[in-house]
């Protein structure tokens, strides 16, 4: 079942009405929202999830291959769906996409609910190739579609108390048989200092080789942040929260001498348990490990950009 969904179809489960079409109410003007409530044209239709998706590739784009569209929709971590690579190809289609709510709060001026469909503006995607460098030293190229974060932020006025974002994924263990373990304190959280997130190189994909995100990579819309391991770039968001303070997020909770709040690829600082040196390439070589791996590059190859934002910072300490 494929629709575009409007924001009076949310169901019940995922807000309140009431408080969604009040909250709505307040904000269409501001944001300048399409939606059904107001009889606006000036908007494009958001794309239906059925379609493809079209952009232009942004010159934040590697050109490195593209792995196999095939092992990108297949090796996947997404605990959520369980803890194998092979899990969220299995059972990430279990998972209701549209309609699909995210929730803004915290330090801003502009908080409510809001559909997917209004929040990702048609005419605002991009494709950018980048490398998704998982800390667990593997990494793939692939062809996102989305929209820079900061774009989508700036609608919500974020007031001057707002030092970070913190993201969460939607929780539901009717749909995302993974949760039912605690392998994770669920729901997972991911959260960006305030100057991260609106880097222009932070993108809210909601498609990849062309086509809307599967299951499995994060649909509707998933965070990616190239310059840091995988981890930070959270999967199916519904919530984003404004804070004054660091916050939390999954990975730290779980393991904090493993895994911190920063998480930038560096290759001179290792995991506890393993080198983040080099890296294996997915799909990058067909005899042996000795032909995919390459060497992990400072900030995945974005220092040129990112570098100044952790000037005098301690990259071992703040890992
Ligand atoms: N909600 C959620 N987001 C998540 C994860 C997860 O388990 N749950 N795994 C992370 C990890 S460890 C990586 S490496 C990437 C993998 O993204 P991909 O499957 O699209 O390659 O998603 C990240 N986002
Ligand atoms: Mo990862």
């Amino acid at each position: 079942m494929i629709r575009v969904s409007k924001p009076w179809e949310l169901s019940e489960n995922q807000c309140t009405p009431e408080k969604l079409y009040l909250d709505r109410r307040q904000i269409i003007g501001s944001l300048g929202l399409s939606c059904g409530l107001v009889a606006s044209g000036a908007i494009a239709k958001p794309p239906a999830p059925d379609l493809p998706l079209v952009a232009k590739t942004s010159k934040w784009s590697i050109s490195d291959p593209a792995t196999p569209e095939k092992l990108a929709t297949s090796y996947n971590n997404f605990y959520e769906f369980g803890t194998d690579k092979s899990d969220p190809a299995k059972y990430a289609h279990a998972l209701i996409t549209r309609p699909w709510a995210i929730t803004v709060e915290g330090e801003a001026d502009k908080t409510g609910t809001f559909s997917v469909d209004d929040l990702i503006r048609p005419d605002e995607l991009e494709e950018r190739i980048y490398r998704l460098r998982c800390v667990e030293a593997w990494s793939m190229v692939i062809p996102w579609i989305g929209v820079p974060l900061r774009k989508i932020l700036a609608r919500f006025e974020p007031n001057s108390k707002a030092r970070y974002v913190q993201f969460e994924t939607r929780f539901e263990p009717e749909q995302m048989r993974g949760t039912r373990w605690p392998v994770l304190d669920w729901p997972y959280v991911e959260g960006l200092r305030m100057d991260e997130a609106m880097h222009d190189l932070t993108l809210m994909a909601v498609g990849m080789y062309g086509r809307h995100l599967p299951n499995q990579n994060g649909a509707p819309l998933r965070l990616i942040v190239p310059w840091k391991y995988g981890f930070k770039s959270i999967k199916s968001i519904v919530k984003i929260r404004f804070t004054a303070n660091e916050p939390t997020n999954s990975w730290k909770k779980s393991a904090p001498r493993e895994y911190g709040f920063y998480s930038n690829v560096n290759p001179k600082v290792d995991h506890p348990r393993w080198s983040q040196a080099t890296e294996r390439v997915i799909g990058g070589g067909s005899f042996s490990s000795l032909f995919n791996r390459r060497d992990t590059e400072m900030f995945n190859g974005y220092g040129e950009a990112v570098a100044q934002m952790y000037a005098g910072m301690n990259l071992k300490k703040n890992f």
